[in-house]
């Protein structure tokens, strides 16, 4: 199987745990299609809430209902993607750039279940690029402050995320305190989101040539 087939056989996996009566938190990015697309052939009666707009658009697409999260409080299940998750179940996320949504929807979800293709499936995290959501009011700012913490941060030019802010794609490095390194980032005055989601994975459905493997934290 290829590595779209293969995103699509861990979505659709995942997706079995969705139920009539849930609130689902619906990821971003192509692995996240997937399950929007499968969630929608389902024709389950469920609400859902979206981590960006594409994903809003494309759930709507398919007949999925999609409430405003700001209305929202608390969600059954999340199912997204991730760019790296590790054996211990910490993930790295964000290439995307729905991280900070991503990263709120993750933590008011009772079970958050990652899917992806065995390319992102690593021993340990670091890597992949660390995104870092930017209030460009703090461009230069958060730049010279983050510069000290992590081997090298480059702006994804003149992006913007659905919140409107910038991104710094940071090279972390083989790290080894990614609790600390995570504190230390959140904590820069003008940072509003990072890709860094140590403990918010219950679960992750990996999928490698065409056979899905489900693991649980
Ligand atoms: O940006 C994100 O967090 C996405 O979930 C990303 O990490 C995975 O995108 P993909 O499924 O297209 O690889």
């Amino acid at each position: 199987a290829d590595i779209d087939t293969d995103k699509r056989l861990a979505a659709e996996a995942a997706v079995q745990e969705v139920a009539s009566g849930m609130l689902v938190g619906l990821g971003t990015g192509s692995t996240a299609a997937h399950a929007i697309r499968a969630i929608g052939r389902l024709g389950l009666d469920i609400d859902a809430v979206a981590t960006s707009n594409a994903s809003a658009d494309l759930a709507r697409s398919v007949g999925i209902r999609v409430r405003d999260f700001a209305d929202v409080a608390r969600v059954d299940l999340t199912i997204d993607g991730a760019d790296e998750i590790d054996a211990d179940f910490r993930a790295i996320k964000g290439a995307g750039g729905a991280m900070l949504r991503e990263k709120v929807v993750a933590c008011a979800s009772r079970r958050m279940i990652v899917i992806a293709d065995a390319s992102k499936r690593v021993a340990t995290i670091g890597a992949a690029k660390l995104p870092v959501e930017v209030l460009p009011f703090a461009a230069a700012y958060v730049a010279d402050r983050i510069t000290g913490l992590v081997r090298s941060a480059t702006w994804r030019g003149e992006y913007l995320t659905d919140n409107g802010n910038r991104v710094l794609d940071c090279v972390a490095g083989a790290y080894h305190d990614w609790e600390a390194l995570a504190d230390a980032i959140a904590c820069i005055p003008g940072v509003v989101g990072h890709g860094l989601f140590l403990k918010q994975v219950d679960a992750a459905y990996i999928a490698d040539r065409g056979v899905v493997t489900r693991t649980e934290r």
